[in-house]
């Protein structure tokens, strides 16, 4: 590549119409910025849940995307800081997901939502600066890479996890929608079976019992009741799953 020289003829590359074609930086900030909210959209469908943060950082992305024409450098501050922001504040929640790349939502979602944002906090720089074509091509091209990888290692580890089958006597526990069933009835010392039908991750467990369950996204797990008999409040503990609960009755 040749080294960019200043274009004696060029117009100011400030808040004008006809500018974003000559900012290369200004497409992959707004397809970063666009898919990142639309990944964010589709995880709070599927959970199904309203995580306020992220429903903040559609709306601020949609309007750095509307500035975008009329007003670039407010565009590329909004777009940044959004991005900026929502990496800070979700990198310990996200990263615990990126451990399970069985589930693939909440994997894909954590690459995009850690991935994504970070390229376009260096894509909204760039803007900023002006930076080479180059280095926004570059920038598309760790993109394009970075999906594809995240999508092959996650299909790969889907297709290799592996369930338990339900034997004679266990106690059915489905887990879907994210919901556990209301209530679950069993004997001390039989066998539970919990089928996750979901396609996210999710926790069968009873806080602080030995009966913590990790249930994968679509498989279904066997797990001892070893608990004196009593009620239990049962919990996902996975965060952003507090309104799953259900009693386990042990008799
Ligand atoms: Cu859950």
């Amino acid at each position: 590549m040749s080294p960019t020289l200043p274009d004696p003829t060029a117009r100011p590359v400030v808040d004008r119409a006809d500018s974003i074609g000559r900012n290369p930086w200004l497409v992959p900030l707004v397809a970063l910025s666009g898919i990142v909210a639309l990944g964010d959209v589709a995880f709070m469908v599927l959970i199904p849940s309203v995580i306020p943060p992220l429903a903040a950082g559609v709306v601020a992305t949609l309007v750095g995307i509307a500035l975008v024409r009329r007003r670039q450098r407010a565009a590329i501050v909004v777009l940044g800081l959004t991005s900026a922001s929502l990496l800070l504040a979700g990198l310990a929640f996200l990263s615990s997901h990126l451990a399970h790349p069985g589930s693939p939502v909440d994997f894909l979602h954590a690459v995009l939502a850690i991935g994504g944002r970070a390229l376009a906090v260096v894509a909204a720089v760039g803007a900023w600066r002006g930076g080479a074509p180059s280095g926004a091509r570059r920038l598309a091209a760790i993109a394009l890479g970075l999906a594809g990888v995240a999508a092959a290692v996650s299909g790969i580890a889907t297709l290799l996890a592996d369930g338990e089958a339900a034997r004679d006597g266990d106690i059915p526990a489905v887990v879907a929608g994210s919901r556990f069933p209301d209530e679950v009835v069993v004997e001390q010392d039989q066998m539970l079976h919990i089928d996750n039908r979901d396609v996210f991750r999710h926790t069968f467990t009873v806080p602080d019992t030995p009966l913590d369950v990790d249930l994968p996204a679509g498989i279904a797990a066997r797990a001892t009741v070893d608990l004196p008999p009593g009620s239990y409040d049962v919990i996902c503990d996975i965060p952003g799953h507090e309104h799953m609960t259900s009693i386990l009755e042990v008799r």
